[in-house]
């Protein structure tokens, strides 16, 4: 049995639990309370060195991490319900799009950057907020300019890891209180995806240990 070590709240661990549920692997989940610094444990160190959720253990030698890496491995490992176009042109496009969230927006908001800005720069949590808003809005900007008009998927009409990328996009958007109207391709291909029990049954609110944010 595969283990996702996750924490309700995290939008790399979002993207893996869609993935898992769409090919239908039979997963059980730990939740690491990254609130309270579990993360920084040696034990969960063990598993992932960078003190980070996602990590999958029980597939591999060692435990996976990093979003993008366990769902390639996913990919190769259970190729029903492809994630991955079948042409190269449209792999790259997916994982450009994918990689908008997990490397250009997603990073710059995550617990540790957070924590840095207020212990280096005296930011309040009000600016971290702004922060973190700024850079998703810069995502979802990118996503409405390379979405087509009328698209109800980020790619060819069929779900990809873009479609993933994108959900949890929306899930921070969100949270840090940004008017989605303004990106209307997005907010079409959202209102769609979340549709499907996949994404929704794997949004934060329905994890083991949720709160109101
Ligand atoms: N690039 C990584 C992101 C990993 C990551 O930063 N995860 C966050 C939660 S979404 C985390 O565990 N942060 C711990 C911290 O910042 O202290 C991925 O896509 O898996």
């Amino acid at each position: 049995m595969l283990i996702l070590h996750g924490y309700w709240l995290s939008l790399a661990a979002y993207r893996v639990r869609v993935a898992l549920k769409l090919k239908d692997v039979a997963f059980e989940e730990r939740m690491h309370d990254l609130s309270c610094g579990h993360q920084h444990e040696s034990v969960f160190r063990a598993l992932n060195p960078a003190g980070a959720v996602p990590a999958l253990e029980g597939g591999t030698p060692e435990p996976l991490t990093q979003s993008l890496a366990i769902l390639e491995w996913l990919e190769e490992t259970y190729p029903t319900m492809p994630l991955l176009p079948p042409d190269a042109a449209g792999r790259a496009r997916v994982r450009a799009m994918f990689l908008l969230t997990a490397a250009d927006a997603h990073p710059l908001v995550v617990p540790r950057v957070q924590k840095r800005l207020a212990t280096q720069f005296g930011a309040s949590e009000a600016a971290g907020r702004e922060w973190a808003a700024h850079w998703f809005t810069e995502g979802l900007a990118a996503y409405e300019a390379l979405l087509s008009d009328g698209a109800t998927r980020c790619h060819n009409e069929t779900l990809s890891l873009a479609d993933l990328a994108l959900a949890s996009h929306l899930i921070g958007a969100e949270r840090f209180g940004i008017d989605i109207s303004t990106f209307p391709r997005v907010a079409t291909v959202g209102a769609l995806l979340f549709k499907l029990p996949e994404f929704e049954s794997s949004h934060p609110r329905h994890q083991v240990g949720a709160v109101a944010t």
